[in-house]
């Protein structure tokens, strides 16, 4: 395929509002945004979506940065691939760092289908018409969460997540079920809990929810395992999926019920495939998996999530959400809880260039 040269754009926006959990609060949000040109001005991209801190995944914005800037930009651009699928294997050599690999191959994978006029969804055999939306409450008042439910119901989102931890579980589901006895929900915990915590954890039982989300250890998969057994409702891996191998892991240990995928953390749309059609070929659902990203993530989230396997709604969300004018055009929408999946070349959206350039904090451009 044709490449001739490739950008970067650090882009940074305060949320409308904090997201809070266990390990922190998240105000303002940093991004770094992947532009990969051909010689005919065709322009793909991608988002490298880390925190600027490491409390989520080891990889921060700068890590991110300096991996794309001294690693795999100058490495891709030396070598003229012939089609995206020869990238694996070009950076074969550079162990983990699963964002800065995801970034830079969405907008490889971008460019290649818009040389070729179709949809990226399509191209790895996506085929839903609209994707079911779902969305997250991360604060830490209870009248606060509620609010937000209210708000959010008006969309119609077909699934609510509410982030957890010991000191704040039984009070939060109490009070939704109170007021919602049958809205779809589920909990996630970022590893907020032990294996001393079953007891307590079993309680959790009694609130129908969906799912559990990554309740043990970050890193963990055998734990989860020995807990799964002991709770009627299903544990969801996040945290602990970040590859194929981590996936095929968790599947023979019976570790989860469900599988949250996430582009950015497993290191792209090749290895996310592969954990979809392992989990589908196992008939474990899966669903995807947000990072509090600005549009042109969510694009490529829109289009991961077009496929068979993705039956249950993931955490897109609409733009409105979390940003008060995002980066492209149209932004994402909610409307009765579904999400259009757009059938234009590419990602699908275009970008909005004048709130890119306000946003653009620093960028650099490689040849
Ligand atoms: O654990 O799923 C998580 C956001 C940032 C880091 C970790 C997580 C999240 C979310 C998704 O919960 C929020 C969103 O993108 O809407
Ligand atoms: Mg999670």
């Amino acid at each position: 395929m044709k490449l001739s040269s490739i950008s970067l754009k650090l882009i940074k926006a305060p949320l409308k509002r904090p997201f809070k959990t266990h390990l922190g609060t998240v105000s303002d949000r940093e991004v770094i945004i992947v532009e990969a040109m051909d010689e005919d001005g065709l322009v793909g991209y991608g988002e490298a979506v880390p925190f600027t801190s490491p409390w989520y995944t080891e990889e921060t914005t700068k890590t991110c940065f300096h991996m794309l800037d001294d690693f795999l930009i100058p490495l891709t651009l030396a070598s003229q691939i012939g089609h995206p699928d020869e990238l694996p294997n070009l950076w074969s050599g550079i162990r983990r760092n699963a964002m800065a690999k995801s970034a830079l191959e969405q907008a490889i994978l971008d460019l290649y289908a818009k040389q070729k006029g179709v949809y990226l969804g399509r191209l790895f055999g996506g085929e839903r018409s609209e994707v079911a939306a779902g969305v997250v409450i991360a604060s830490n008042d209870i009248e606060d969460a509620m609010r937000q439910i209210e708000d959010f119901s008006g969309s119609g989102y077909q699934r609510y997540k509410i982030k957890i931890n010991p000191q704040n579980d039984l009070d939060f589901l109490a009070e939704i079920r109170r007021a919602y006895p049958d809205i779809p929900l589920m909990a996630d915990a970022n590893s907020a809990y032990t294996l001393d915590d079953i007891p307590h954890l079993q309680k959790l039982d009694d609130f129908k929810l969906m799912m559990i989300e990554q309740p043990l250890g970050h890193d963990d998969i055998v734990e989860h395992s020995f807990l799964q057994k002991q709770l009627q409702t299903p544990i969801c891996l996040d945290e602990s999926i970040n590859s194929f191998h981590d996936a095929k892991s968790a599947l023979s240990l019976q570790s989860c019920g469900v599988i949250n995928i996430k582009m950015a953390k497993v290191g792209g749309w090749m290895e996310a495939v592969r954990i979809h059609d392992l989990c589908l070929g196992n008939d474990v659902p899966v669903w995807c998996g947000g990072m509090i990203e600005f549009g042109i993530s969510r694009a490529h989230n829109i289009a991961l999530a077009s496929l068979k396997g993705f039956t249950i709604p993931g955490d897109i969300s609409s733009s409105s959400r979390y940003w008060d004018g995002d980066i492209i055009d149209p932004e994402v929408i909610v409307e009765n809880g579904m999400i259009q999946v757009p059938d234009k070349a590419g990602i699908g959206f275009a970008i909005n260039e004048k709130r890119l350039k306000e946003l653009t904090t620093y960028s650099k451009l490689y040849k």
